[in-house]
């Protein structure tokens, strides 16, 4: 065997042995790249006689035609393998379930659905949704609202208190959202129509109270505002949260620093065993409290009162989501159990507007 036939029979027995399309392609560089053992053998033509040169360079090209021919025939196997193992590897099993979609899996907490549908509530009646920080003043949780220095109402919050600073002042965890009112009358002329909903700290844990629980507060300022229109607002915001064509309200006197008159409101209702109607029945729910901005108030925020009157009210936001959607445990609402979720939750894209439905 000459030594271009061995040469010949080794490339081809290395081309039948590649496993797959990298290991022939390794063969393929090792014949015919710019190193390899044809490549080496046509390199050598140079240094041959001419007589020789042409027979000899016929017989090399030879060799290389039949490799070429092989390694693209051993190619073609090797691919339609590959392609046969990749289809038998990702069989697709076209009976098995759908999995479901982020929209239908995931859920809207039920504290966020009713922010939600308090926003849609009072956005249709003309008010304005405010906001502020969580960390405030003294200045403007107590003093500006009314509450003296030392009085015995600021101990009526529990408050969350941060060390003083060192003039002395220090800063405290809202006691309520009345602080953002505060600042939205230091800032914006009269009307003022807006709803403050936001989470507010007190010292207080046990079966129906959290140390951080959410209200929303309303603010009205006008020239004429009464207290009429406050009883007509919260008759109407509360046909429309609890989706009933009517409710009877009972009003009761009571006391807060920063209202004068003040007045607690109840609703008319029927409890039958875990479920509240509203609209009916002989029983009575207190749901919020309210009355008209004390004089003082209005002066500590920069209006004088015998220009401009107001009124204010305020409801745990928490405790009207329980009544609503029958949750018998204040404190599941915070626990982040995804079995409460899944049962209590609604669904993402089921948004409360007042002509689709607050709930449904
Ligand atoms: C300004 C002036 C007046 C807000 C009001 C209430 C009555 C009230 C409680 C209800 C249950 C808080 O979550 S709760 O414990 N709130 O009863 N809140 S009037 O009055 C204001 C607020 C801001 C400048």
């Amino acid at each position: 065997m000459s030594d271009l036939d061995s040469l010949q029979s080794q490339i081809l027995t290395a081309v039948a042995a590649a496993a797959d399309e990298a290991a022939l392609d390794a063969v393929r560089v090792a014949a015919l790249g710019k190193k390899g053992s044809l490549s080496a053998e046509l390199a050598t033509l140079g240094k041959l006689p001419p007589e020789e040169r042409k027979s000899r360079g016929a017989a090399i090209n030879q060799v290389k035609d039949a490799v070429t021919a092989a390694l693209s025939e051993r190619r073609e196997v090797l691919a339609a393998a590959a392609l046969d193992a990749r289809l038998a590897r990702e069989t697709l099993d076209v009976t098995l379930p759908l999995r479901e979609a982020p929209t239908d899996a995931g859920r809207i907490h039920p504290l966020s659905q009713v922010m939600d549908e308090l926003t849609a509530i009072f956005a249709d009646m003309g008010f304005a949704i405010a906001e502020g920080p969580d960390i405030e003043t003294d200045d403007y949780n107590f003093t500006r609202l009314n509450f003296p220095e030392g009085h015995p109402a600021r101990e009526m919050h529990d408050t969350f208190f941060f060390n003083p600073k060192e003039d002395g002042s220090r800063l405290l965890l809202r006691t309520h959202t009345s602080p953002v009112q505060v600042r939205t009358m230091l800032t914006q002329k009269p009307p003022i129509r807006v709803i403050c909903p936001g989470r507010t700290y007190r010292k207080d844990s046990d079966q129906t109270h959290t140390p951080m629980f959410h209200q929303v507060e309303g603010l009205v300022i006008d020239k004429g505002s009464h207290l009429g229109h406050l009883k007509w607002i919260l008759a109407e915001f509360c046909k429309a949260f609890f989706e009933v064509d009517n409710v009877n309200m009972r009003f009761r006197p009571s006391f807060f620093p920063f209202t004068e008159p003040s007045l607690e409101v109840d609703i008319q209702c029927r409890r039958a065993r875990d479920e509240i109607r509203f609209g009916e029945g002989e029983d009575w729910l207190e749901i919020l409290g309210c009355g008209m901005v004390h004089p003082n108030v209005l002066r500590a925020c920069d209006l004088d009162p015998d220009v401009y009157q107001g009124f204010a009210w305020g409801m745990g936001i928490d405790r009207i989501a329980m009544l609503k959607y029958g949750m018998p445990d204040l404190r599941q609402l915070f626990e982040g159990d995804a079995r409460w979720l899944t049962h209590y939750g609604f669904k993402p894209l089921d948004i409360p507007t007042l002509a689709g439905g607050l709930s449904s």
